[in-house]
């Protein structure tokens, strides 16, 4: 399936096109050299969540549109559906399978479809997404289908105490799921600070630069994957020295978009930095953490947001991130992929976006 946008053209417009060793190679005005290309280029992708089904590559990504909103809550990310991208390998063409969920067919959702997650149990594939209520609140909700293509039929209302943004599930082999969640400022995660929605309380930081700072949530999933078990706790992420990184610590706190992988019996925790425009990574030795914080995955792409996801595929790691190549514009993104590569003592090494 394909739209009628033309991303690419506003691409041809907008950079320059080089050839080197044979590929061809897009630069940015300043002559920076993408390391990737878009994995797609006939309509705008972003926040890829990558999964593997039966041997084949799945991306979730959210559907970026062209609007003229604008403002610090983010309404310019104005998405309307889910498309669901595959590919039977890393290099290999990227099918798109058309639209597997319509805002419209969300009963409890009014706007903005942002980053998606999937997960398999038991012969049904689901989908857990974030969107805006009709009160304007972030809550996350779930669509279940036979296929990992969808379509996708959406529950009737959100998930039960579910808020903010960015869902992410985690599966142990054993079929047990964890629910990671959260994102800060337009995610609205610091409206929830008094354990309710504090419609009045959207500044951006809402704790002091030496306080704590907020953080992703994490519960389990009942086995129904339609409902938390539990109450949603943090995700607690210390320093070196074991102390909880601080609302101040821009470089690394977490500020959105959390994806959960396990290695070598140890739990990463992945995430966006936000305004400092990072992924970074944390480890830990259970799925609720704490994560003790390592460095960063991938350094800063052009654009202001960066989301990603990473996959184990015929023995390799593969980041999945998205940047701004296709438009130039900040809400008009388009999904890479790019090799990860984790280092015999549990580093990872950083991913760098643009070719030195
Ligand atoms: O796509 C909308 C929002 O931008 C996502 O939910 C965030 O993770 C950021 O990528």
């Amino acid at each position: 399936m394909k739209t009628s946008s033309s991303p690419y053209l506003t691409l041809l417009a907008a950079m320059v096109i080089t050839t080197i060793n044979g590929y061809a190679q897009t630069a940015q005005p300043d002559g920076k050299k993408y390391a990737q290309q878009p994995l797609v280029s006939h309509i705008y992708t972003a926040d890829p969540s990558a999964h593997v089904f039966n041997g084949r590559i799945y991306i979730y990504p959210s559907h970026d549109v062209v609007t003229d909103k604008s403002n610090a809550n983010g309404d310019h990310f104005d998405m309307r559906d889910y498309r669901v991208l595959s590919m039977d390998s890393i290099g290999g063409k990227v099918e798109d399978h058309g639209v597997a969920l319509n805002l419209s067919d969300v009963p409890w959702a009014e706007r903005q479809l942002w980053a998606p997650d999937a997960a398999y149990r038991n012969g049904k594939y689901y989908l857990y997404f974030p969107a805006k209520d009709k009160a304007g609140i972030f809550r996350i909700g779930v669509a279940v289908s036979k296929s990992p293509v969808g379509p996708f039929i959406a529950q009737p209302n959100s998930i039960k105490n579910s808020y903010s943004i960015d869902p992410c599930v985690f599966q142990e082999d054993s079929g047990e799921s964890y629910m990671y969640f959260g994102g800060i400022w337009g995610g609205q995660l610091q409206q929830w600070e008094k354990g309710v929605f504090d419609q009045e309380e959207n500044r951006k930081e809402v704790r002091t630069a030496d306080q704590v700072a907020i953080t992703a949530k994490v519960a389990r999933l009942k086995p129904s994957m339609l409902e938390f078990s539990e109450e949603p706790k943090d995700v607690v992420l210390l320093d070196s020295l074991g102390k909880p990184l601080l609302t101040g610590d821009h470089e690394k706190r977490f500020f959105e978009g959390a994806w959960v992988f396990k290695h070598q019996n140890k739990y990463y925790f992945t995430y966006s930095t936000g305004n400092t425009h990072k992924i970074s990574y944390a480890i830990g030795d259970s799925p609720y953490g704490p994560f003790t914080y390592k460095g960063v995955v991938l350094s800063p792409v052009q654009g202001w947001t960066t989301h990603h996801s990473i996959i184990h595929f015929k023995g390799s790691f593969y980041l999945f991130y998205h940047d701004t190549q296709l438009s130039g514009k900040s809400h008009l993104r388009n999904i890479k992929v790019a090799p990860l590569k984790i280092l015999d003592n549990g580093s990872i090494e950083t991913v760098h976006p643009f070719v030195p």
